[in-house]
């Protein structure tokens, strides 16, 4: 079996769709959009990994055909479904490289919902099926646009507590990337982590370094980390042991940032008694900063209870803004029960217990790159135009049970308007296209590196910066 097989990558009612179209249908145009969400703006990112590890080159070979019209006959039970003749012409006048243009926003580019994000049609008349058969893959791009989202709007919120109660300047290090472990797959991790990196520079999800080095033309590392304890680098010292686990942790990385997740047993008592007293002096003589990670109870009460603990046992000081900010030896990390909501609220008990949102990072794992699908932001994939019999028409589905799922008509451009904000017209209208020619009949027409991606994505106070 061969794998990354573009006739396999579909739905299976796709398969049946060549013959359902209009007869002398000669060009389907598509657009990909946002329909509203829980986010108001929504960033574009992770096409150009669909298109170069799926699409760009030769995807059609006599073995790959051959392959999926053996498996749609065992599929269907009716070897005749498959449309082998409109593939086996994609390979013999095209040479195995798709027929196909795709236009899209820049990616890193934050756009109002209900905008399109990017563009498909055939370049190839008697290839009409072709563009709606690539939906599918396609429109998985949701699951990035969607992580760098969610991503972004949590930067915009840290940011506005760093801002009123701290320093701006510490954000990019505020949301660290937890989510390997709860993610479906590789795949999924490697994606989650890099949209997650447009925003932040922060992670442990490993996997999305080498995958940004590899789909987004470059040899840096984008995200960071430090030496971290787990629990059963705590506890398998035993009960009775935990100050000896913590001391250790102190002396094996006796510089820098190291985190120590300190609730096996009371994270209050390791907060009093153990860092605040018994390694007081290690802490406060160390050349670095120790972050105590809780990882149990109710977020909000036991950041607030460990900070106060620390800060009474371990030292404060009063910054500009008139609010309390931990010895610089110590930090607090929150790693549990993590997401958009629980930052917020975990930010105002701090900020209205007279702590600085400086004291505190989080750490969000399948909040960040799981609980979430394509309804967040209700991303779809709708047929705007056709010409069949050499005419043109306008094309839109209008369903009286959801005004919500009205589709745009027409050929699209996304235009910036006088106030430099995205919007989507007809074709024909004034103003400079920003969807670009991505793809073009197997070929990349224009890539994006990573840096590229971070300056098209920038924010400040959380209005879009004019670029
Ligand atoms: N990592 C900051 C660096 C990472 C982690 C990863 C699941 C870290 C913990 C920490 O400080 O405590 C996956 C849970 C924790």
């Amino acid at each position: 079996m061969i794998h990354n097989n573009i006739m396999l990558l579909t739905d299976s009612y796709k398969i049946s769709h060549y013959k359902q179209y209009p007869a002398n249908t000669t060009q389907i145009y598509s657009y990909f959009e946002s329909r509203g969400g829980r986010f108001d703006d929504v960033t574009f990112f992770g096409l150009q990994y669909l298109l170069k590890n799926y699409l760009q080159g030769v995807v059609v070979t006599q073995q790959k055909i051959d392959e999926a019209e053996k498996l749609y006959a065992q599929h269907f039970g009716q070897p005749e479904l498959f449309y082998k003749e409109g593939w086996q012409y994609i390979l013999s006048k095209h040479g195995g490289k798709l027929p196909i243009k795709i236009k899209a926003v820049a990616e890193g580019a934050v756009l109002p919902v209900h905008n399109a994000l990017i563009t498909v049609e055939n370049t190839d008349p008697a290839c009409y099926w072709l563009t709606n058969f690539l939906e599918t893959l396609l429109v998985q791009v949701w699951y990035g646009c969607t992580v760098a989202t969610q991503s972004r709007e949590i930067k915009k919120l840290i940011w506005k507590y760093l801002d009123e109660t701290g320093d701006v300047g510490l954000v990019d290090f505020k949301l660290h990337d937890f989510g390997f472990r709860g993610v479906s797959s590789v795949e999924s991790a490697s994606i989650g982590c890099a949209a997650h990196l447009v925003n932040f520079k922060g992670t442990d999800t490993v996997a999305g370094l080498s995958f940004i080095q590899d789909f987004y033309n470059t040899k840096d590392v984008f995200g960071f980390s430090i030496p971290a304890a787990e629990h059963s680098t705590i506890t398998s010292w035993g009960k009775e042991n935990e100050a000896k686990a913590y001391a250790n942790m102190l002396t094996q990385y006796s510089k820098g940032l190291v985190a120590v997740v300190s609730d096996s047993y009371d994270i209050y008592n390791a907060c009093e008694k153990l860092w605040g007293e018994e390694l007081k002096s290690k802490i406060l003589s160390r050349e670095g900063t120790l972050v105590v990670r809780p990882d149990s109870g109710e977020p909000k009460e036991v950041v607030l209870k460990v900070i106060s603990i620390l800060g009474e046992k371990i030292g404060y000081t009063t910054n500009a803004k008139g609010y309390k900010v931990l010895d610089p030896h110590i930090r607090v990390i929150q790693g549990d029960g993590v997401n958009y909501e629980s930052i917020g609220e975990i930010l105002e008990t701090l900020k209205s217990n007279g702590w600085s949102a400086d004291n505190i990072a989080f750490g969000m794992g399948g909040a960040l790159l799981q609980k979430l699908d394509r309804d967040t932001q209700k991303f779809a994939f709708k047929c705007s135009c056709a010409v069949v019999g050499g005419v043109e028409r306008e094309v839109f589905k209008d369903p009286i049970t959801d005004q919500g799922k009205r589709s745009k008509r027409g050929r699209l451009k996304v235009i910036k308007d006088a106030a430099g904000v995205y919007k989507t017209v007809g074709l024909n209208e004034a103003g400079e296209d920003q969807l670009q020619t991505v793809f073009e009949n197997g070929e990349l027409k224009r890539q994006y590196t990573f840096e590229e991606i971070i300056e098209n994505s920038k924010l400040w106070y959380g209005k879009r910066q004019a670029i």
